[in-house]
C-alpha cells in the first residue's frame, strides 16, 4: 500500500539515487587518483566498480534501497466513542536495530479531514489538514542501539482508521518503505510497553472503568485486553508514609502505573492479627484507596499473610475484613481483593488454599458481585500449575473474575517458576504477578537483570498484570527509593534505587 501510493516519489528517488551513485564512483576514481588511501582503513566505505554496478540494477526495481535499521510500527489500543467522533490510543514502537544511537525522528500519518490529538506521550503530535506528523520527544527520541521505545498519543477521527506509516525520518533522513511496517494490531510483544499517564484525557479508571477476568485474561469495560503495571507499598506498618496522594500521582503521572498495592502484614510485628493497631491499619487502606480513587487508579487490598504460613490461621479475621472492605467498596470499580499473599511451610492447595478461597471469594462477591478478586498460591505465590490442575478437573464454585497470583524474586526464581507460568496459562489459570522484584527472595543481594528481561518477556507476551516490591526507601535492594532519600513523592530519576529506576522504565514502556 504505501508503496505503491509512493511509486512516483520511489522512482525518482531510485533515479537519485543513481545520479548520487554516480557522481560518487567519478569522484572516487578522482580521488584515488590523487591520493591513496592508507592500507586497510576502513575498506567498506571503498565504492568499486562492482558495486557500483550492483547499484545501477536498482533502476529496475520498485523498492529504494531496503533499510532495516529500524522498525517501526503503529497499532491502536484502546478505543471508544463512535462514527462521528471515533477515539483511539495510538502507539508507535520504533526498534533501533542500526549500530548508532537514534537521537531524534518522526512519522507522518495521513488522518480524514476534522481528526484531532487530545494528549500525547513521548512524542508532540500534530495535525496540518490531513497530515499528522508525531514527532519523538525526550525519552521518546532517544534510542540507544539495539533498543526500543513506544510513544503514543489520543486521537479523534470522524471515522474509524487504521493507521499506517506514511513517511519515516530518522536523524534528519527519510527512510525507505521498508523500515514503515504497519499493524493494526499489536503482536502480543507490543501489547504493553506503553506509557499513558492520562491524565488529560481521562484517568486509567475513567477510560478502562470496571475490569473483569475473560478467559486468562483481564479486560476492561469495553472488553479490550488491560494490562495493570504497578507497585505494591511495603507493610503499611511500617511505611506508612508512601500512603500519601502525591506518591501515588508520582507513580501514576511519571511511572506510567495505573495500580496501587497496599500491602497489610497480618502476622508480622505490628500485623493485623499480630497486635498491630487495626484501626489504623484500616485508615491507611482506607486513605490508599481513596487516593487511588481520586487518582482514577486501581488498588489492590493486600492480606499480606507470610509469617502465619497458612492463610486458615487467621481466617476469622480475613472473613471479617473482607465482608467490611467489600461492604465499604462496593460500589468502586477500582478496587481488587488480593485474600491472602503467599501460603508456604506446608500449606497445600486443597487442604487450605481452596477451602479459605471458597469462603471469602463468597464474602466478597456478596457485597460486591463483579469485584476482581486475586487468590494467592502455596510455595510463596508459585505453584500456579498445581491450582490449574485442580481447578481444570473441579472448578472453584465461585470463579467469576477470581485469578491466582505468581510472585517472583529473579535472581531467586527462574525457568523452573516460569514454566509453572505457562503450563498454568496453556491450562487456562488467569494469572497475576502481584508481587515481585529483581533481586533474591530475601527482597535483597544483587539483581538478576538477564532473568528479570526474560520474566518480562513471559509478563509483556501474555499481557499479564504486575506490581513491584517495594515503594519505601529501606535498605535493601527490592526498595524502589533510595535510602538516602526522604522524599514521599515527586522522586527524580536520581532519588530512585537501582531497582526503581529499571522498573519504572519498565513500566514507561522503555
Ligand atoms: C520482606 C521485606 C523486608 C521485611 C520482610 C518481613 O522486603 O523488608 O523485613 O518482608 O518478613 C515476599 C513477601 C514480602 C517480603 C519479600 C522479600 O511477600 O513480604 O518482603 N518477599 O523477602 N515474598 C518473597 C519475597
Amino acid at each position: 500500500m504505501w508503496l505503491k501510493e509512493h511509486k512516483k516519489q520511489i522512482i525518482i528517488g531510485a533515479i537519485a539515487v543513481l545520479v548520487v551513485v554516480a557522481a560518487l564512483v567519478a569522484g572516487i576514481f578522482i580521488g584515488k587518483a590523487n591520493s591513496k588511501s592508507k592500507d586497510g582503513e576502513n575498506p567498506s566505505t571503498e565504492l568499486t566498480e562492482d558495486t557500483a554496478t550492483e547499484a545501477s540494477t536498482k533502476e529496475d526495481t520498485e523498492a529504494p534501497v531496503q533499510s532495516s535499521d529500524y522498525n517501526v510500527s503503529v497499532y491502536t489500543s484502546s478505543t471508544w466513542g463512535d462514527e462521528g467522533a471515533y477515539g483511539a490510543t495510538y502507539n508507535i514502537a520504533f526498534t533501533n536495530n542500526s549500530n548508532a544511537d537514534v537521537t531524534e525522528w518522526y512519522a507522518e500519518i495521513d488522518v480524514p479531514q476534522g481528526s484531532s490529538v487530545a494528549d500525547s506521550w513521548g512524542c508532540k503530535a500534530e495535525i496540518s489538514g490531513t497530515k499528522l506528523t508525531v514527532t519523538a520527544t525526550d525519552w521518546g527520541a532517544a534510542i540507544t542501539k539495539g533498543n526500543k521505545v513506544e510513544v503514543g498519543f489520543n486521537m479523534t477521527t470522524p471515522t474509524k482508521i487504521t493507521p499506517e506509516i506514511a513517511a519515516l525520518y530518522v536523524d534528519g533522513k527519510k527512510q525507505d518503505g521498508s523500515a514503515a511496517a504497519t499493524t493494526e494490531e499489536p503482536t502480543t510483544q507490543e501489547v504493553s510497553p506503553s506509557v499513558k499517564p492520562e491524565t488529560e484525557s481521562g484517568t486509567p479508571l475513567e477510560n478502562h472503568g470496571a475490569l473483569q477476568v475473560e478467559g486468562t485474561q483481564l479486560v476492561d469495560k469495553n472488553g479490550d485486553p488491560y494490562q495493570l503495571k504497578g507497585v505494591s507499598t511495603h507493610g503499611l506498618a511500617w511505611f506508612p508514609e508512601y500512603v500519601n496522594k502525591e506518591a501515588f500521582q508520582t507513580i501514576r503521572d511519571d511511572w506510567g502505573g495505573n495500580v496501587i498495592r497496599l500491602a497489610m502484614y497480618t502476622d508480622e510485628s505490628g500485623g493485623y492479627c499480630s497486635g498491630g493497631d487495626k484501626e489504623q491499619l484500616k485508615t491507611l487502606v482506607d486513605n490508599g484507596v481513596n487516593y487511588a480513587t481520586e487518582l482514577g487508579m486501581y488498588v489492590i487490598i493486600d492480606w499480606h499473610i507470610l509469617h502465619d504460613t497458612d492463610p486458615t490461621i487467621n481466617q476469622g479475621e480475613a472473613e471479617k475484613f473482607f465482608a467490611e472492605m467489600s461492604a465499604k467498596y462496593a460500589d468502586y470499580d477500582n478496587v481488587i481483593y488480593e485474600i491472602c499473599n503467599e501460603p508456604n511451610g506446608g500449606t497445600t492447595w486443597q487442604g487450605s488454599v481452596r477451602p479459605y478461597a471458597e469462603t471469602i471469594i463468597p464474602i466478597i462477591h456478596g457485597n460486591d458481585p463483579d469485584a476482581v478478586i486475586i487468590v494467592g498460591t502455596p510455595t510463596w505465590s508459585q505453584d500456579v500449575d498445581v491450582v490449574a490442575d485442580d481447578l481444570a478437573a473441579n472448578p472453584l464454585k465461585d470463579s467469576k473474575n477470581v485469578m491466582f497470583a505468581v510472585h517472583f524474586y529473579a535472581a531467586t526464581h527462574t525457568d523452573n517458576i516460569r514454566n509453572k507460568v505457562t503450563y498454568a496459562l496453556d491450562k487456562g489459570l488467569p494469572i497475576f504477578v502481584s508481587e515481585f522484584s529483581l533481586c533474591d527472595a530475601s527482597g535483597n543481594g544483587a539483581n538478576d537483570y538477564n532473568q528479570s528481561d526474560k520474566w518480562f518477556d513471559l509478563i509483556n507476551s501474555n499481557n499479564l498484570s504486575y506490581c513491584s516490591w517495594s515503594l519505601s526507601n529501606k535498605a535493601e535492594t527490592s526498595a524502589l527509593i533510595s535510602s538516602g532519600c526522604t522524599k514521599t513523592s515527586g522522586w527524580s530519576e536520581s532519588d530512585l534505587s537501582e531497582t526503581g529506576k529499571w522498573i519504572r522504565n519498565q513500566i514507561r514502556g522503555q
